[in-house]
């Protein structure tokens, strides 16, 4: 069916999660509903705040701007607007924001009939920012412990909080997280690689159907995973490195506060070396 047909098919109204027919409509090729209207006006009033607390100095260089968090001196509590308190609403606009769009993925899919792994799959980075400025913050009593909103002063957060543990790479949990990104990588370029050489063929080629694909990694490694297994293997790899990675910096502070290469003394000092 070709798509504009398809759409005047599919583009009925119901399916939503909470309003009815409130906000049921697209503009143009997009799809607004109730999570589409609130997921707006966070993202706006969160990005007007970026540039009013920008405005407040000392600069607008792109690369340099920082929006940060409260002094840890204020605790859970809320700060004065340019104390830290632009941060604290931009976080809530931002969190709100994303979980708009995640419930606007779930009102699509339901119109749609489909599944609901994309809403999932977003649900786990969603998770993870969940986790780094919201969890791990509270459960450390401080605001403060969540990271900037700026270019290279969150990647000095990042320095500084895997320095306070010594070496962030004897992190075990912070290794699988990064483990699984970089299967994730392998699967991708395999799955990438294996369908172009298959469906993409020279002038004068013909496609290669599925049965190809199969076969190549028969002959390759013994073994093929399949057309929807090598999905669910990329699912399974990306929602694990985005999970083992939210664990990593949660257990960071809250359930360990000493340094991680120290943490591996516990194998030296099995009872079996002795
Ligand atoms: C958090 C993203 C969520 C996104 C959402 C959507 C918008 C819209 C719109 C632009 C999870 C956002 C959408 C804003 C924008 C428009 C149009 C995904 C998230 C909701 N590390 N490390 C990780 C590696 C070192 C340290 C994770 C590698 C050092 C700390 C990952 C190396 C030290 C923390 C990772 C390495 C150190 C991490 C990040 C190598 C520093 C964390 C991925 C090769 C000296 C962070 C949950 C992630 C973490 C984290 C990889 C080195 C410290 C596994 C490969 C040794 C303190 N590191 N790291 O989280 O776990 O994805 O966060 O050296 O906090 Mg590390
Ligand atoms: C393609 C295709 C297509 C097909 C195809 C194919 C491409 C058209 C036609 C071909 C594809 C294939 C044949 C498949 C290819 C396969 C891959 C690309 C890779 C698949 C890999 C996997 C499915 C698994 C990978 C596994 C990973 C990355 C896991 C690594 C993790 C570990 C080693 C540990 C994991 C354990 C976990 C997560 C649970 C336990 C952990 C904890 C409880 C927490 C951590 C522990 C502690 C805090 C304490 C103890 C920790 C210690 C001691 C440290 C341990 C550290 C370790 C690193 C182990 O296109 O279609 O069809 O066929």
């Amino acid at each position: 069916m070709a798509i504009l047909s398809f759409e005047r098919k599919y583009r009925v109204r119901g399916g939503t999660l909470i309003g009815g027919d409130l906000f049921d409509f697209w503009v143009g090729p997009f799809y607004v509903g109730f999570f589409g209207v609130i997921g707006s006006i966070l993202i706006l009033l969160g990005t007007a705040l970026i540039f009013a607390a920008a405005a407040q100095g000392p600069t607008w260089n792109p690369w340099l701007i920082s929006i940060t968090p409260p002094d840890l001196s204020y605790g859970l509590a809320l700060a004065p607007l340019k104390e830290g308190g632009f941060w604290q609403i931009i976080s809530f606009c931002g969190l709100g924001a994303f979980v708009c769009w995640a419930l606007r993925e779930v009102e699509i899919s339901r119109k749609l009939g489909m599944g609901l792994h994309v809403p999932a799959a977003f649900g786990f980075a969603i998770f993870a920012f969940f986790t780094l400025n919201f969890i791990r913050p509270v459960l450390m009593g401080a605001w403060g412990h969540g990271f900037p909103y700026g270019i290279f002063s969150h990647l000095d957060w990042v320095s500084n909080v895997g320095y306070a543990y010594v070496n962030f790479h004897y992190n075990p949990v912070h290794m699988i997280a990064i483990t699984f990104f970089f299967t994730t990588n392998l699967a991708l370029a395999l799955h990438g690689g294996l369908i172009l050489s298959a469906v993409n063929p020279q002038k004068g080629e013909t496609v290669r159907t599925p049965e190809y694909e199969d076969t190549y990694f028969r002959d390759f490694i013994g073994y093929s995973v399949g057309t929807i297994g090598i999905h669910r293997v990329g699912m399974f790899l990306a929602l694990n490195a985005a999970f083992w990675s939210a664990i990593c910096i949660v257990i960071s502070g809250p359930l360990y506060a000493g340094s991680w290469p120290e943490w591996w003394e516990f194998w030296r000092n099995l009872p079996i070396w002795s």
